[in-house]
């Protein structure tokens, strides 16, 4: 099943059941009012099956604006999961290259701060490039929804845009080339039920287009991601708590090739088999 934020007809946000392709069930008038509160259940696709039967309010998809599916939470994000992951960012980069080589190795992996939740752009909103950046792309990316006692409790789709000029000059540089306006989209849909197995078998693409051309396609599977997702998790938990839960984006493994850099106005789509696809326009901030 699977669940998102949403705005019919303007005020406020709105949570809701997506049941098939193109329907909402409204889950609001029922008294659930975020997400994360339903995320806080031990088993929220057995809750959210027991609310959808409820003679409650529905929309089709075209009627509603789909908000980003995070309310408080933090988004983090772990890098270097994926083995082109960690060949892009050696390439990238001179005297840092090491540290990427290494990390791909080390026990501990790497995490860093991505976005607050006001920072995150939500499906068919623009995410930013910077202006002093001349190598920009999106990072599509599984992003875990976890809740406040460390437990995976869905999925959705993440795009950690990096400006690569930036991160490559030097890697104490990572937070300025990840961390701006627009510069993390999430959505559309929170998937539940599902699990680390069944997760790993879904493929992630990547398209991006430049008026009617595809400039950029790219496919990969999660099955590639490095690290089981409980240790990433863990890592996260680590001596700090999430009362609200948490945002994790897993990390890229389509990056294209180094001569290719966003530009605005282009179309950002980022298919995950088990989600949806997840679109944003591009515009300089
Ligand atoms: O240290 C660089 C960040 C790498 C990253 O964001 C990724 O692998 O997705
Ligand atoms: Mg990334």
């Amino acid at each position: 099943m699977k669940l998102c934020r949403f705005k019919n007809r303007g005020g406020e946000a709105h949570i809701g059941s997506v049941v098939d392709s193109e329907t909402i069930i409204d889950l609001t008038p029922a008294g659930v009012s975020t997400v994360s509160e339903l995320l806080e259940h031990d088993d929220p696709s057995a809750d959210l099956e027991t609310l959808s039967r409820q003679n409650l309010p529905r929309f089709g998809l075209h009627q509603v604006r789909l908000l980003p599916p995070v309310e408080r939470q933090e988004v983090w994000a772990v890098g270097v999961t994926y083995l082109r992951s960690k060949k892009a960012r050696m390439d990238e980069s001179d005297f840092s290259a090491t540290a990427y080589d290494r990390v791909y190795d080390a026990p501990r992996p790497e995490l860093f701060f991505k976005a607050m939740p006001h920072k995150v752009v939500g499906p068919a909103e623009s995410v930013g490039i910077r202006k002093d950046a001349k190598w920009n792309v999106p990072e599509p990316e599984l992003a875990f929804v976890i809740n406040s006692r460390g437990r995976i409790v869905g999925f959705t789709i993440g795009n950690d845009m990096s400006s690569r000029d930036i991160e490559g000059e030097n890697l104490l540089y990572l937070p300025q080339a990840k961390i701006y306006d627009r510069s993390c989209a999430l959505g559309p849909f929170v998937r539940v039920g599902a699990n680390e197995t069944e997760a790993r078998t879904w493929s992630i693409r990547l398209r991006i287009q430049r008026g009617q051309k595809t400039v950029f396609e790219g496919k990969t599977s999660i099955a590639n991601i490095k690290r089981n997702f409980d240790e990433l998790v863990s890592y996260l938990f680590r001596s700090q708590t999430f009362p609200d839960g948490a945002i994790l984006l897993t990390g890229t493994g389509i990056v294209p090739a180094d001569d290719f850099t966003l530009a605005a106005g282009d179309i950002i789509r980022i298919e995950i088999s088990g989600i949806g696809t997840l679109e944003n326009s591009v515009v300089v901030v």
